[in-house]
C-alpha cells in the first residue's frame, strides 16, 4: 500500500564525486570503498585495496530509488569516481481528515513527519504525528490517519428556581446551547444562555457559568418632590429601570436613571431632589396671596428670580414706595418689601354728639381702625344719618356713614320710607348711595377673593329692610385651608382649634352688642318719637 514509488517531485540527487579528498597509498590504486548515506555495496568488501578500473555496483537504501548510474569507479588516479544517485522515494498522501486536516512539515519523502489536527470542537483519537518509515522490505507511515470526534459537554447543570431548554442529551455536541427560564417573580442574574465549549481541546464545557434566578425586588423609591416617569408599580425586580425626574423648582441630586440589582436594591442609589427655588410663600405682616399661587404651593416651589404680587389684607394698605412683591433670591429665600401698613379711621370730630360704645384699634396703631365702629347720640336738635346710630371704620379709612354723623332737623325720609345702604365688607353695590327708595334694586359684588354668602341682589322692602337679608362678602377659602403650615395665617384660615374657639367666644360677644345697641336705639327713638 504505503511504500508506493511516486514521481519524483524535485529530485534531490545525492551525487557525490569524490576525487583527490581520498587518495590512494599509490597511484593507480583505490582505498576502501566510500561509504555513502544513501547507497551501500551490493557485494560487501571489506577489502582496502582497489585496482584501478575496477566498477563496483551500489544499491540504493530502503525509502529510496536509483535516478542515475549505480557504479563506483577507480580511477586511474587512484580516487573513487561514481555518480551514484539515489533519490528519496515520495509517498502517497495520507488522505484528507474529516473535521481536521494533515500538516506536511517539510514534504512528503521518506524520513518525513506530518501532524494531524482536528477543528475546533473535535478531539483527536489516534496519533497526533505520523512518520514514513520502512518496515520490513516495505515502508509505510507509522500510524493510521487518527479519528477527529466531536467534543460533548455533560448535561447542562441544574439551578434552583428556574430550569433549562434542552432535553435530549445526544444534543449536548460541541457548539450546541440551552436557555434557561426562572420561575415567575424569580430574576435572572447573569446570562439566560449557556454554550457547549471546548477546553484543552479535548473537554466539553458549559460557558459561561448557567444564570442564577433569584427573587430581587426592588420596592417603589420614594422621591419627596420628585417623580418617576416611567415604570410604575408597588415593586419592580431585577433590571427594571426608572427614569426619575424632579419637581419644578428642586434639581437632581444623583442618577435620574436607576435599576434595580440583584441585591434588591436600586443602583445608582435612589437620587433625592433638593431645593432650586423658594418653597414656602413668606409671612409678610398683614399680606393676602392671590389664591392661585395657592394651589401650586404644596407640589412646587416658585423657581429663583420669581416675583409673586401681594395684596394687603382689608384695612391696611402698601406701605408708601414699596413695590408688593416678594421675590425668590439665588439663597433661596424671600425677598419681601415692608409689607402693609394699618389705615387709620380720623378720631371723629366729637361737637353734636357723644359715643354710647365703641371698639377700638387694639394694636395701638390707630386709635380706630377697619372694622371697629362708634355707637353714638346726637345732642339736642341734632339727629344721626344713620338709622341706627353707628358708624363703621371701613377698609379704605373712611366712615360709614361719614363723620360727623349728627345733623340737624329731622331726616324724615331716612325714617319714614326707603333703606339705609346696606353694609357689604369686601365688597360692592350695584349703586352707592346712603339711601335707597322702596322697591329699588341692588347687586352685591364681592371683591377679588371674596365670595358672596347669601343672596347677590336685594330689594329694599316696604318696612324699610333688604329683602332677603342683606349678603356677606367672605373669604374664598383654599381647598388645601387645613394643610396651610401653622404659623403662616394666611387667607384667614384658623390654623388651631384654640384660635377657633376665641373667635366664636368674639362672635358671640359682637352679637350681643349689637343686640344692646338696637334695643338702646330703639328706646331712643321711641321717646323721640313720643316727643314729636
Ligand atoms: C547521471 O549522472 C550524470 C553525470 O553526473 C548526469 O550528467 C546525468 O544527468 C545523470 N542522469 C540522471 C537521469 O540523472
Ligand atoms: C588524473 O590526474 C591528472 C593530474 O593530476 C589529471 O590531469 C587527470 O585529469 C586525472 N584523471 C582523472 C580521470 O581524474
Ligand atoms: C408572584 O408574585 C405575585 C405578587 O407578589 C404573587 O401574587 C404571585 O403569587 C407570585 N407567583 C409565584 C408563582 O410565586
Ligand atoms: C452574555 O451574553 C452576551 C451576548 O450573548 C455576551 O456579550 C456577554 O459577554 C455574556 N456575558 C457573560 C457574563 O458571559
Ligand atoms: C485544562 O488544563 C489545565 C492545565 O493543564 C488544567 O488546570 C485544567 O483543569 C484543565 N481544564 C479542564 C476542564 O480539564
Ligand atoms: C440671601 O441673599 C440676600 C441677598 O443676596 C441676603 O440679603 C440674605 O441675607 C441672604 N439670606 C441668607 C439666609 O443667606
Ligand atoms: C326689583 O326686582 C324685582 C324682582 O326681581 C322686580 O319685580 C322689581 O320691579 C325691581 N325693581 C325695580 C325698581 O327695578
Ligand atoms: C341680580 O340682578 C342682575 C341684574 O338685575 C341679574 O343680571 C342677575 O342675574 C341677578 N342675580 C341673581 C343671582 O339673581
Ligand atoms: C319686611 O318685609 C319682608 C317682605 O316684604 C318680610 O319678609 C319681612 O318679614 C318684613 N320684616 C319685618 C321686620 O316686618
Ligand atoms: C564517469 C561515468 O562513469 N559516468 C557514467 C555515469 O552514469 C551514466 C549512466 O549510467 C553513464 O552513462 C556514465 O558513463
Amino acid at each position: 500500500m504505503f511504500p508506493m514509488l511516486l514521481t519524483v517531485s524535485d529530485p534531490i540527487l545525492f551525487h557525490v564525486i569524490l576525487v583527490a579528498a581520498l587518495l590512494a597509498p599509490a597511484l593507480g590504486d583505490c582505498g576502501p570503498l566510500p561509504t555513502l548515506p544513501f547507497a551501500s555495496p551490493v557485494m560487501q568488501s571489506y577489502g582496502t585495496n582497489f585496482k584501478t578500473g575496477i566498477a563496483l555496483r551500489y544499491n540504493c537504501h530502503r525509502g529510496y530509488w536509483r535516478v542515475n548510474s549505480s557504479h563506483v569507479i577507480c580511477d586511474i588516479n587512484g580516487s573513487w569516481f561514481y555518480n551514484v544517485s539515489c533519490a528519496k522515494r515520495q509517498y502517497r498522501h495520507p488522505g484528507e481528515l474529516a473535521n481536521g486536516k494533515v500538516e506536511i512539515i517539510t514534504d512528503l519523502l521518506f524520513g518525513s513527519t506530518i501532524e494531524f489536527s482536528c477543528s475546533k470542537g473535535y478531539s483527536l483519537i489516534g496519533s497526533a504525528t505520523s512518520q514514513c518509515e520502512s518496515q520490513g522490505k516495505a515502508v509505510d507511515w507509522s500510524y493510521p490517519l487518527p479519528e477527529c470526534v466531536i467534543v460533548k459537554c455533560e448535561s447542562p447543570p441544574d439551578i434552583s428556581n428556574g430550569k433549562h431548554s434542552g432535553g435530549d442529551e445526544d444534543l449536548y455536541t460541541y457548539g450546541s446551547s440551552v436557555t434557561y427560564i426562572c420561575d415567575p417573580n424569580d430574576s435572572f442574574i447573569g446570562n439566560a444562555s449557556i454554550s457547549c465549549v471546548v477546553v484543552n481541546k479535548t473537554v466539553g464545557v458549559w460557558s459561561p457559568s448557567p444564570p442564577t434566578c433569584k427573587k430581587s425586588i426592588c420596592h417603589h423609591p420614594h422621591i419627596p418632590k420628585g417623580t418617576v416617569l416611567s415604570g410604575f408599580g408597588l415593586f419592580y425586580t431585577y433590571q427594571d429601570t426608572l427614569l426619575i425626574s424632579c419637581n419644578k423648582g428642586y434639581i437632581l441630586k444623583g442618577s435620574s436613571m436607576i435599576h434595580c440589582e440583584a441585591n434588591s436594591k436600586w443602583y445608582p442609589s435612589v437620587p433625592t431632589c433638593e431645593p432650586n427655588g423658594c418653597h414656602v410663600l413668606s409671612d409678610i405682616p398683614h399680606v393676602s396671596w392671590e389664591k392661585s399661587l395657592f394651589t401650586i404651593r404644596n407640589q412646587e416651589a416658585f423657581e429663583i428670580r420669581t416675583q409673586v404680587k401681594y395684596q394687603c389684607k382689608p384695612g391696611y394698605r402698601p406701605a408708601p414706595n414699596e413695590p408688593q412683591t416678594a421675590i425668590c433670591q439665588e439663597n433661596l429665600t424671600w425677598a419681601v418689601s415692608k409689607g402693609c401698613e394699618r389705615v387709620c379711621c380720623p378720631t371723629p370730630n366729637m361737637g353734636k354728639m357723644r359715643i354710647i360704645s365703641e371698639s377700638r384699634d387694639l394694636t395701638g396703631i390707630c386709635v380706630y381702625s377697619y372694622e371697629d365702629y362708634v355707637l353714638y347720640m346726637c345732642d339736642e336738635g341734632y339727629y344721626p344719618i344713620s338709622t341706627d346710630g353707628r358708624s363703621s371704620c371701613q377698609a379704605d379709612g373712611t366712615w360709614n356713614p361719614k363723620m360727623p354723623a349728627c345733623e340737624s332737623g329731622f331726616r324724615y325720609d331716612s325714617i319714614i320710607a326707603g333703606c339705609l345702604k346696606p353694609e357689604i365688607r369686601n365688597g360692592k353695590l350695584s349703586v352707592e348711595k346712603d339711601h335707597y327708595i322702596e322697591m329699588e334694586n341692588v347687586t352685591i359684588q364681592c371683591d377679588p377673593g371674596y365670595e358672596v354668602a347669601g343672596p347677590q341682589n336685594i330689594t329694599c322692602s316696604e318696612n324699610r329692610t333688604w329683602y332677603p337679608e342683606v349678603p356677606k362678602c367672605e373669604q374664598e377659602v383654599p381647598v388645601d385651608c387645613k394643610q396651610v403650615v401653622v404659623g403662616t395665617k394666611l387667607m384667614g384660615c384658623l390654623p388651631s382649634p384654640a384660635e377657633v374657639k376665641i373667635t366664636l367666644e368674639v362672635y358671640k360677644l359682637t352679637l350681643k352688642v349689637k343686640q344692646l345697641e338696637k334695643e338702646i336705639y330703639m328706646k331712643t327713638l321711641r321717646n323721640f318719637l313720643k316727643k314729636e
